[in-house]
């Protein structure tokens, strides 16, 4: 039985990447931090209790900026895979924490290469790094592949970037079998709230449920390659069962608008919005409702304004995926389209918008954090 390490389990992408090693028959085992609440619940469905006999997942504490954690349950777990998943991985809260980010985002990937090293697992271990389309910021070439400069463009792109290279240098160095999984925006229901997507689904399932009058945006013209979280932790798995390591870019070659997210969004819960205005005065104003939303949303009601507090002090305007390299060498083909996973996520973060609704009529306080 092969056993697998994946750092950031209670995050969005190694929740479904431990789902799927699990079906694949693997023992795994997660590195999950300490907090003072709980913060396993995307994962608690897999939860087994440490009483159980023959555990197939098994977590241990842990954190990336601790190395000497790191080598002990890398020697303890033996693992013929690492998935290095954990980041401080908000592209705004790293213009906040810039030192803590590059700390977890780019140290932590050398001490996690550095800790298989020193333990004489180079030839065994095979690792995954989640590097990111921010890579790519400022872009130099359209659509991005493998081969297109980087023009990082936030402490945390710059620290994602160093993080790449480490993953190429300890595989040129040391003979280790590292990826570089060059990742485009992949979203779920399990996407973390204060992503755009994620803020978008919730906030306008929240206003359909008059929990919430106006969802507050940043940049709405900012063009992105959104796939699901789902397909693209096959391709991290897949990435580290080939014969020879390779760094490979997984993304759509579709390209959206975050304003068209947010159309497509308010139309799967019956609203029809029209956006109207430009820059901070851009707002999104409701031309007609059917269904669930009325009358808690009425036609003319501004559902949607700019706040600049959300805008990035640099931006990536636009990112779009070539992952030709995939479909070849990987047979990247992704399932599911984004109309799909916007009807997932909408109702997922409905039917969460329905139960407090439903509590506040049964007159509990429910407050819904706005802040992203
Ligand atoms: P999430 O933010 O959902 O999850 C991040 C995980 O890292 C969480 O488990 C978090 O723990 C953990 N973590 C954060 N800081 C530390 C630390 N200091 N030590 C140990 N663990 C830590 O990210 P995603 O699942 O969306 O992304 C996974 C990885 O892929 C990240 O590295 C991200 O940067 C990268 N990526 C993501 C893309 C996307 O579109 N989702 C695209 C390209 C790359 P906790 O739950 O306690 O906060
Ligand atoms: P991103 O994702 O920065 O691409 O990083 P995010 O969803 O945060 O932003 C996407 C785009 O939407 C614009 N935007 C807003 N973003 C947020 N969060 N909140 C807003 O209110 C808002 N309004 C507009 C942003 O400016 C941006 O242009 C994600 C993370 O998962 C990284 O870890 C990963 O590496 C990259 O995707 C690929």
């Amino acid at each position: 039985m092969k056993k697998a390490l994946i750092t950031g389990i209670t995050g969005q992408d190694g929740s479904y990447l431990a789902e799927f090693l699990l079906y694949k028959g693997y023992e795994v085992h997660g590195i999950k931090r300490r907090s003072s609440s709980l913060n396993t619940q995307r994962i608690d469905h897999l939860y087994q209790d440490p009483h159980e006999s023959n555990r197939k997942l098994i977590l241990h504490y842990g954190d990336l900026s601790d190395s000497s954690n790191l080598i002990r349950i890398l020697s303890e777990v033996q693992p013929d895979e690492v998935y290095n998943l954990a980041a401080q991985s908000h592209v705004a809260v790293s213009f906040e924490s810039p030192e803590y980010t590059a700390d977890v985002d780019a140290l932590g990937t050398l001490r996690l290469l550095e800790g298989i090293r020193f333990l004489g697992l180079e030839k065994k271990t095979r690792f995954y790094q989640a590097s990111t389309s921010e890579l790519y910021g400022l872009v130099q070439e359209t659509p991005q592949r493998e081969t297109t400069p980087f023009y990082p463009r936030s402490p945390y792109a710059v620290a994602k970037l160093y993080a790449y290279w480490i993953t190429v240098n300890y595989r040129e160095a040391y003979g280790l079998y590292a990826c570089n999984g060059i990742l485009f925006n992949h979203e779920s229901p399990r996407r973390g709230e204060t992503f755009v997507t994620r803020k978008i689904t919730r906030g306008l399932a929240n206003i359909a449920q008059g929990l919430e009058k106006c969802l507050y945006m940043g940049n709405m013209d900012a063009l992105r390659d959104w796939g699901h979280a789902h397909d693209y932790v096959r391709m991290q798995w897949l990435m580290l069962q080939q014969d020879q390591p390779d760094d490979f870019v997984i993304a759509t070659g579709v390209q959206y608008s975050v304003r068209d997210f947010i159309r497509k969004a308010a139309a799967r819960l019956g609203i029809t919005l029209r956006f109207q205005g430009s820059g901070v005065d851009e707002q999104g104003v409701v031309e007609s409702v059917k269904g669930d939303a009325a009358p808690a949303v009425r036609p003319g009601d501004v559902i949607v304004a700019v706040d600049p507090r959300y805008f990035r002090p640099t931006e990536v305007e636009t990112l779009l995926g070539n992952p030709a390299k995939a479909r070849e060498k990987l047979g990247w083909v992704p399932e599911i389209t984004l109309d799909q996973m916007i009807e997932e996520m909408v109702a997922h973060d409905l039917e969460e918008a329905r139960r407090h609704a439903l509590l506040k009529t049964h007159g509990y306080d429910v407050r819904v954090s706005r802040e992203n």
